[in-house]
């Protein structure tokens, strides 16, 4: 199995999943200027572009974060990373999972944006992303992990996601219970490793 990623970006997640699930995998870097790899045009393995993509041994590519941490941990049911088919529990992954996708992570993508000017990205962050924060540190107030006491790949996505506000200058630091969360977060072996393999450090 081969992981596209490039440093500090979405596939953060995927990589931690992967060894929560005690799964091997090579990973593959992207650089998203040129759109190439190691091993040439990256266009033609994922033509859409994006990472993360996993290529599995059978030559599929999946896409897409949300959908490749669902895989990942269906695949591994003995990691207990969703919970089962049918339950309450599963759907509130999928919620979380959903809204990080399409909320979280695409609304901390705009700060990264080289279209939009500072004052601009400042007003986006004030209108859209505070009240989002203000969300997830109340739920993380009574919860340890989106599920309260059970990790699940939604841990996962949320704090490869919530990792980014520093690098653009949006000050989190002062919700308590997202500083708990990400400090928790790191703590696991899973998080430290792909940080490390992404070549990044615990902050
Ligand atoms: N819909 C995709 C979006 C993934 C995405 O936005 N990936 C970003 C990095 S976090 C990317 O590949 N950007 C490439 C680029 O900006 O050139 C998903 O949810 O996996």
């Amino acid at each position: 199995m081969k992981l596209y990623y490039s440093p500090g970006s979405c596939g953060l997640a995927s990589q931690i999943a992967l060894r929560e699930a005690g799964q091997t995998y090579d990973l593959i870097k992207v650089d998203f200027k040129t759109k190439t790899t190691a091993e040439g045009d990256y266009l033609k393995i994922s033509p859409k572009g994006f990472i993360p993509a996993l290529k599995l041994d059978d030559g599929d590519l999946l896409t897409e974060g949300a959908v490749i941490l669902q895989w990942i941990a269906d695949k591994n049911p003995e990691s207990n990373l969703l919970p089962a088919f049918g339950t309450r529990e599963r759907y509130t992954v999928l919620e979380w999972l959903n809204f990080v996708a399409s909320d979280l992570h695409k609304g901390m993508a705009v700060m990264f944006s080289p279209f939009l000017d500072g004052a601009t990205k400042k007003r986006f962050a004030d209108g859209n992303l505070t009240s989002k924060f203000e969300y997830i540190d109340g739920h993380l107030s009574t919860n340890d992990y989106v599920l309260g006491a059970k990790f699940s790949v939604a841990d996962a996505y949320l704090y490869n996601v919530l990792s980014w506000p520093p690098r653009v200058n949006i000050d989190i630091s002062g919700y308590a219970s997202i500083r708990k969360f990400m400090n928790r977060m790191e703590q696991r072996t899973s998080v430290r490793e792909s940080l490390e393999a992404e070549g990044l450090s615990v902050s």
